[in-house]
């Protein structure tokens, strides 16, 4: 046991971080940085957290890397160069792996071990956290920087224990490369992870089933090589370009229009959506101002989207049935090379299991109401329980020993997405009730983690050893998440923002909308003494 520095209790460390993802990386190095001494639990064998597990064929990131990447320290952003605009899985592995040693972040790592649970001792007023490893240790402050897509969802498809052949899931893709050659494979699900997989698993594979519930939104990503000026440009105003993302609702460089998409002709709509399409990706958002707020403008985008599949898709009864109906990015628009033109392959089908849907996996295939398909590999590309998941899957034990999920058991409900009543000095990064999943990630992630660090630099500074949210704050806040929400066409499809992916899981809109105004509030209430906490 250590004495930890300016607090009256021991504790083997003053700060445990559960998660070596890139949110847990730089809460190491914040941390550390503030003279805490700081324990990483990491359940994976590497650090990269999402790119870590994400393997899958064709995996990259969906914002452009010179945004998507950190920018706490000037000298990395400068020097580290993405080789292009959307960086893949193994890029953003190396980064993740680079930052780690540019920092010495490996020694306060502990890998291959997951954090199983965490109870608050009430009067010492420290969390008791363990470990798969059979680590017993304290620590003031808990830091969940748990990722929100990072306990995979796998379907209860009857059987599927005996399949014969090979099972993946995206989320959780082995190290080896997999080869699909001479295989009959099928992949479930055509969310981003099977959209930007199956064009590669296409070229491999004898043959390629994809069982599609509910067709998506795709947007050419048009990747490549960045050229030359742009990355001259983008570093040499790097604070500039990042602050003016940072002033933007969903934090990302999407060149927003403050128009109004039916004040304009539509002659004028197609030449935007077009303009933008061949720009390539999720620059498409920035179309017009009110698309998700309303469902008429939605539907000029949407309709352009469905007009450029039923382009592309020779075959009109399977375009038709790629076509989204749903309105545009109520789930997150992906972002594909070569998605939709995939389904002009011979040896690619596609079927429809809202139609007809899986009923089991056989020992040799998949089972739907209408149909036997025979298949050697199944990709479960089914996505996660998003946002929540990974948190009430740990035995959390707060205030009174009462556990995280029951507290949630109808829905998240915390402080600004970072603080829970109940459960003091535990704070997670990019949770539920935080902008996360709506934004550029890794703005947001740094966001959060500055302020934690800044927040307990406070309390630490002033002799205090316990925040928590109130009751009051934190039901305004789950109020205002929701109410703004409401208007937008954004809780209007099952998506995972709802967890309307996992049966039974309660349909509460999870992400907050609006980076910029979030993160004025997250200012505002430390100018006003850490108005909404109470502090002991
Ligand atoms: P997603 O986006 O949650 O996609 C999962 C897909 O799996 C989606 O098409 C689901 O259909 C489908 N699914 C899930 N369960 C079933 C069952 N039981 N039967 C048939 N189909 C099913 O996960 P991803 O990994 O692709 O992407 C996650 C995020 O990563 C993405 O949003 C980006 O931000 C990056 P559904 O739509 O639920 O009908």
């Amino acid at each position: 046991m250590t004495e930890t520095k300016g607090q009256m209790s021991a504790t083997d460390f003053d700060a445990v971080v559960v998660g070596g993802g890139f949110a847990g990386l730089y809460s190491l190095h914040k941390l550390r940085g503030q003279g805490l001494k700081v324990r990483v639990y990491e359940a994976g064998d590497g650090v990269g957290g999402t790119w870590f597990w994400n393997r899958y064929p064709g995996a990259r990131v969906d914002i452009q890397s010179l945004e998507y990447s950190y920018q706490f320290d000037e000298d990395l952003q400068q020097q580290w160069e993405w080789s292009e605009r959307y960086a893949p899985q193994s890029e953003l592995l190396t980064y993740a792996n680079h930052v780690a040693d540019r920092f010495n972040l490996r020694p306060d790592i502990q890998l291959n071990t997951r954090v199983t649970g965490a109870t608050y001792d009430e009067a010492a007023d420290l969390w008791q956290v363990s470990t798969s490893q059979g680590d017993k240790v304290t620590a003031r402050w808990l830091v969940m920087a748990t990722g929100c897509l990072s306990s995979t969802n796998t379907p209860d498809f009857p059987g599927l224990a005996d399949f014969k052949g090979r099972t993946f899931h995206t989320g959780a893709w082995p190290k080896e490369p997999v080869d699909f050659s001479g295989r009959r494979v099928g992949v479930i699900g055509t969310g981003s992870s099977a959209i930007q997989s199956i064009p590669l698993i296409a070229q491999q594979a004898t043959h390629l089933t994809v069982f599609q519930r509910t067709a998506n939104y795709s947007v050419p990503a048009h990747n490549g090589p960045i050229p030359e000026d742009v990355v001259r440009d983008v570093k040499g105003r790097y604070a500039d370009f990042r602050a003016a993302n940072n002033a933007t609702s969903l934090g990302a460089d999407w060149d927003y229009r403050a128009d109004l998409a039916m004040e304009h002709t539509e002659a004028e709509r197609e030449a935007e959506y077009e303009m933008r399409w061949q720009r390539g990706g999720l620059s498409f958002y920035g179309s017009y101002v009110d698309l998700l707020s309303d469902p008429v403008a939605n539907n000029t985008a949407a309709e352009f989207v469905r007009r450029k599949i039923r382009q592309i898709v020779k075959d009109p009864a399977v375009a038709e049935r790629l076509c989204p109906t749903t309105p545009l990015a109520c789930k997150r628009i992906c972002v594909d090379t070569g998605y939709y033109d995939t389904y002009n392959r011979s040896n690619v089908t596609l079927v429809d299991v809202k139609a007809a849907p899986i009923t089991a996996i056989t020992p040799t295939g998949l089972r739907t109401a209408d149909a036997d398909y025979e298949l050697d590999d199944i990709v479960l590309a089914t996505g996660f329980d998003a946002m929540t998941g990974t948190l009430t899957r740990m035995d959390i034990r707060g205030v009174g020993g009462v556990t995280l999920k029951d507290t949630w058991a109808e829905g998240p409900k915390n402080y600004l997405g970072l603080s829970v009543v109940g459960f003091p000095n535990l704070f997670i990064i990019a949770g539920p009730g935080s902008p996360s999943v709506l934004t550029n990630m890794l703005p947001s992630i740094e966001q959060h983690v500055n302020w934690i660090g800044d927040t307990i630099s406070y309390l630490r500074g002033h002799g205090l050893k316990r925040i928590e949210a109130t009751a009051p704050a934190q039901e305004a806040w789950v109020s205002h998440v929701n109410e703004t929400a409401a208007p937008t066409i954004l809780p209007t499809c099952n998506s995972w923002y709802l967890g309307a992916n996992i049966p039974g899981k309660p349909r509460v809109f999870m992400p907050y909308l609006g980076f910029a105004p979030y993160v004025a509030k997250c200012e505002e209430v430390v100018a006003n003494g850490y108005e909404g906490f109470a502090l002991a």
